[in-house]
């Protein structure tokens, strides 16, 4: 497809809303690889869906089940897997996503996420609370560390396709 992409997996990280499943999935039907969701792999792996996880067993139990499905997903085979939104802050699964794959940063504005999240009411940090106001306080937090992957491409408002483009162009 390009010269310089490796083929290594190539891992999504960033906020959640900034698309990073549907981006996804459209990248690997252009690259003509598989596409994994983390967080779908994990409610597979698990027999639950993340917010039960999190409710029952809390966070520190599903960081550890995130590394644990992501280094089974990075197994050297040319594929596109999202991760979840806090996947790349926790350092074990950061380290490992790395040393063994291809990195890259989706980013938005707090603004365009919160726009986003809206239509989905399935997650579990943004429960009962202001979206905008947790994804500013998110992005402050998160966004120095996600910066640690190699390649960082924006989101903008609008199709996802424009999104799929710049990551092709980065990649090639
Ligand atoms: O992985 C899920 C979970 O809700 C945690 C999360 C986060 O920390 O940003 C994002 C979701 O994808």
């Amino acid at each position: 497809v390009d010269a310089s992409w490796n083929g290594s997996p190539i891992v999504l990280v960033g906020l959640m809303g900034v698309g990073k499943s549907t981006v996804g999935r459209r990248l690997a039907n252009r690259l003509r690889v598989p596409f994994v969701d983390a967080d779908t792999a994990i409610e597979e792996a698990a027999g639950m869906s993340v917010t039960e996880i999190f409710a029952q067993f809390g966070e520190p139990y599903f960081r550890d089940g995130e590394r644990r499905v992501i280094a089974r997903l990075i197994d050297g085979r040319p594929k596109v897997i999202a991760t979840g939104g806090g996947a790349f802050i926790n350092d074990d699964t950061r380290a490992l996503i790395l040393e063994q794959a291809t990195a890259i940063w989706l980013n938005a504005s707090p603004e365009v996420l919160a726009e986003r999240v809206k239509r989905r009411d399935t997650r579990p940090l943004l429960r009962g609370k202001d979206p905008l106001k947790v994804l500013r306080e998110l992005s402050e937090k998160r966004n120095p560390i996600y910066a640690l992957a190699p390649i960082h491409v924006s989101s903008k408002r609008g199709p996802h396709e424009a999104t799929v483009n710049a990551i092709l162009k980065a990649i090639g």
